[in-house]
């Protein structure tokens, strides 16, 4: 390609390359000359907003640089790619990762200062890109961290939805939703305005002959809707990889919104037309765990997933290979069954548009997909409407239909005998009405299929793809547990304790092979070391301290014991069990004397998360905590032995703040319900404890770091069925303690009984599926093991310098490395 350029033109190209800045003066150059000409503005009317504007643009130039040598790199070498589709990416600010990843922090911190900012007030104006609901789309985020870092070719595919995960306001107790528009000014995409894709929906198919006689399906008429690429870079660390993240928005398709239209009186027709096309790359749906089946959803799906192919296609074609050397160039991985209609799409793109028969595309596909469970909650197992798919995809239907019968027709020769299993296993389930179900389809479509954890990954070979198991055999199966990138979240969130373990472990290069962290383990009983370890903690918690009186208004003791349950709000999440609790610790507090008061240790219980706008009990959660919180925080008898605090609007950002600052985090999941989780993994890395159930990669942690350095307790999985069953079935009083809870509730003491008549009789009432009433007492009494063993402050660091020494299993780098060699079949390009 270099050689079909003209040597003189190549040289003028050559010599006038942008070489980024290499200095501090020639950062502030780039600044200025940003603030002064992209930004028209001057020293004058310089603010915040316009400084980090400047910022980020001179670092968005030097990423711009790397990200073209990337896919130069990537293109020359012809390397198998791995295309991560997800329909959330939950990336939050990207300047601060951005500066670290490409070790320019320094550099830009003086300069900045001698512009005259302070290089935390510019990081702080970034608006996050919230483009997720929680732990599936930060996994995500933390994915492409980590393949950028290890110099995979990969890119990212997924939608640019104009709001984001809405904002939370609490008003009087209350959960209040607030539209996110975050796209205001982003200087971090690259609208692409070359790369669209036109996509189809509704419309019917005919069947014809072509040439040959052979049957052809044309999917004809309907409307069409066009999708435009907006790139983002994604900086590997320490690393000139750059990668890609395409970020697909909707807009009216030229022959819709056209001129003929508008100006023949049709104005407002033509309008109509040019937003309902806009309308797909809208919103964010606000659910987490939970499929609410709307057919916006379902377009949302389909537009993203044909642009994605589309495009994958597109580039594979480049290469002139035979189509069955596909799966050799393409990895393409499915996070959940969001994106299962690619299975789909693909099939009909090589049969329908590329003329293959239909077991080689077949034999293409399935060696091309592979497809992540994230969760067993049946009520968040994606099913759709046969009649929904029909209007809106008549073609994909049929092809749904045919790749059903020829799996359910293998199933039946393999299991003769087995009428049952068929129905069990069929895509279509015969309901009323007819649904197609998606991890059905996904599953027949790939060639792997994994589960978060182990102990989720068990489950769903034993229990809802069990019959799967039996069909494809094991090797089909597997774990990869999640992992968190250790950039953003140690060495970005928590930038003291970075230093102290670099100056530990020989420099910054743990960040790159995290097992390295397990020479911290020799300097356990090294008094300075403790001494900086504890430190470091506290100036956290005072950080924390300080966001909690600057937007509540109430003092807490850095000194008190900070318990934090940050995730989203969810009845198998059990935030209702740590509110139980804080009810019965307060109880407890208000009927002792003064003498035994002066022996109890300081806690400050701090909560927060989005609860789903539909989610009603999640939000007469919300409402008890801040209500428990009104009377707690103002009662004299209490003082700091117990303050409760609801953080408003927890998002990644904030996360980067409270994390650090954690003593002691909650992990309280009904066991069997968290298929991972992975703020366990953050809080850890922080050096906090945990207090949590045998339940997701809890399991895990506690292998690595040690039964000894986690506070566990409650039911096991497998004793959740059969006490679910007893609660149906036969007696179950209430927990004793539980009891006073609910009384102290329904007296009133927290406001209006009957606001949250709903939380106590779910458990007291209506069956207790949660199991909140069963581990109530194992929770108090762990609860009250952290109090005494917080008063050995010397033992509590000395457990928390070792969990954070045997925490290298849970970079997101072990796991990325699993999937390229388990499942992707992929190789790390040379730099
Ligand atoms: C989501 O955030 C998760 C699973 C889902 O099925 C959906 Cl729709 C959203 C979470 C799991 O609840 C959590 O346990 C896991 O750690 C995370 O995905 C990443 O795998």
């Amino acid at each position: 390609v270099e050689a079909s350029i003209p040597e003189p033109q190549r040289e003028a190209w050559t010599k006038n390359q942008f070489d980024g800045f290499k200095n501090k003066d020639e950062f502030e150059k780039e600044v200025v000359r940003h603030v002064e000409t992209t930004l028209a503005r001057s020293m004058f009317n310089c603010d915040d907003v316009a400084a980090y504007s400047a910022t980020a643009l001179a670092f968005r130039d030097r990423l711009i640089k790397d990200w073209n040598k990337t896919q130069q790199r990537q293109t020359f070498t012809d390397s198998k790619r791995i295309y991560y589709l997800s329909l959330e990416f939950l990336m939050g600010r990207a300047l601060d990762n951005a500066m670290l990843n490409v070790k320019g922090k320094d550099i830009a911190k003086s300069a900045l200062d001698e512009l005259g900012f302070r290089i935390e007030d510019i990081i702080g104006q970034e608006n996050d890109a919230a483009l997720g609901n929680g732990g599936l789309g930060r996994l995500a985020a933390c994915f492409l961290d980590s393949m950028a870092s290890l110099n995979y070719p990969a890119w990212g595919y997924g939608l640019r939805y104009r709001y984001g995960i809405f904002k939370q306001e609490i008003i009087d107790g209350y959960q209040v939703e607030v539209p996110d528009y975050w796209l205001d000014f982003n200087p971090w995409e690259f609208p692409r305005h070359d790369v669209t894709v036109d996509i189809q929906f509704y419309g019917h198919v005919r069947k014809s002959q072509d040439a040959n006689g052979k049957t052809v399906a044309n999917w004809e008429g309907g409307e069409t809707v066009t999708a435009v690429a907006y790139d983002m870079p994604i900086p590997g660390y320490d690393t000139p990889s750059t990668n890609n993240l395409r970020l697909w928005s909707s807009k009216a398709a030229s022959g819709e919104f056209d001129f003929q239209k508008f100006n023949s009186g049709e104005y407002e027709s033509s309008v109509a037309d040019q937003q309902r096309a806009e309308t797909i790359s809208a919103v964010l749906y606000p659910n987490d765990n939970l499929d609410r089946g709307k057919e916006l959803r379902l377009k949302q799906q389909y537009f993203w997933v044909a642009a994605s192919l589309y495009d994958i296609v597109r580039r594979f074609k480049k290469s002139k290979r035979a189509w069955r050397e596909f799966p050799d160039q393409v990895a393409i991985q499915l996070n959940d069954t969001h994106p299962t209609l690619a299975v789909v799409e693909l099939q009909r793109i090589l049969i329908d548009k590329e003329g293959l028969e239909w077991d080689e595309a077949w034999a293409i596909v399935t060696a091309t997909f592979g497809y992540t469970n994230h969760t067993v909650l049946p009520e968040a197992l994606e099913k759709w409407p046969v009649g929904l798919f029909q209007h809106l995809l008549p073609r994909h239907l049929q092809i749904i239909y045919d790749i059903n019968l020829f799996f359910l027709q293998s199933v039946e020769k393999r299991f003769p005998d087995d009428r049952d299993m068929l129905s069990r296993v069929s895509i279509i389930e015969e309901s009323q009405p007819k649904m197609v179900r998606m991890a059905y389809l996904a599953i027949v479509g790939s060639h792997k299929v994994n589960g978060v954890a182990e102990l989720h990954s068990d489950l769903i070979q034993t229990t809802i793809f069990k019959d799967f198991v039996k069909i494809y055999g094991a090797d089909k199966f597997t774990n990869v547990t999640n992992g968190i990138t250790p950039r953003r979240w140690l060495h970005q969130a928590n930038p003291r304790l970075s230093e102290l373990i670099a100056s530990k472990t020989g420099g910054y290069d743990y960040l790159k092979d995290l097992t390295t962290l397990n020479k911290l383990e020799q300097y356990v009983d090294d008094k300075a070391f403790r001494k900086e370890w504890a430190e470091i903690k506290y100036a956290n918690k005072v950080r924390l301290a300080k966001y909690i009186k600057s937007t509540l208004d109430i003092t807490v003791n850095p000194a008190a014991l900070f318990d934090v349950q940050v995730k989203r709000i969810h009845e198998y999440k059990r935030q209702q069990l740590n509110i139980f609790g804080v009810i019965y610790r307060y109880l407890q507090i208000k009927e002792m004397s003064a003498e035994e008061r002066k022996k109890q240790a300081p806690r400050v219980s701090i909560f927060g998360g989005k609860a789903a706008p539909g989610y009603w009990m999640a939000k007469q959660i919300i409402h008890l905590i801040n209500n428990v919180g009104s009377v707690v925080n103002k009662d004299p008898d209490v003082g700091d032995l117990l303050k409760v605090i609801f953080l408003e609007d927890y998002n990644v950002s904030k996360a980067e703040i409270i994390i650090p600052a954690s003593d002691l985090s909650e992990h309280i999941s009904t066991a069997g319900t968290e298929a991972s989780g992975t703020s366990n993994m953050k809080f850890v890395l922080n050096g906090g404890l945990i207090i949590g159930t045998c339940d997701g990669a809890n399991i895990e942690i506690t292998r690595e770091i040690g039964q000894e350095n986690i506070f566990l307790f409650g039911t096991l999985s497998e004793d959740v069925e059969d006490l679910r069953h007893n609660h149906t079935y036969g007696k179950h009083a209430v927990d004793s303690g539980l009891q006073k809870v609910f009384d102290a509730i329904t007296s009133g003491k927290f406001g209006d009984a009957n606001d949250f008549g709903a939380l106590v009789s779910a458990v007291r009432d209506h069956g207790d599926y949660y199991l909140v009433s069963d581990d109530f007492q194992s929770y108090i009494d762990t609860q009250k093991m952290v109090d005494e063993e917080y008063k050995n402050q010397e033992e509590w660091v000395s457990k928390c310098i070792r969990s954070v020494a045997r925490m290298g299993f849970f970079s997101s780098d072990r796991c990325i490395n699993e999937y390229a060699e388990e499942i992707w079949n992929i190789e790390p390009l040379a730099v």
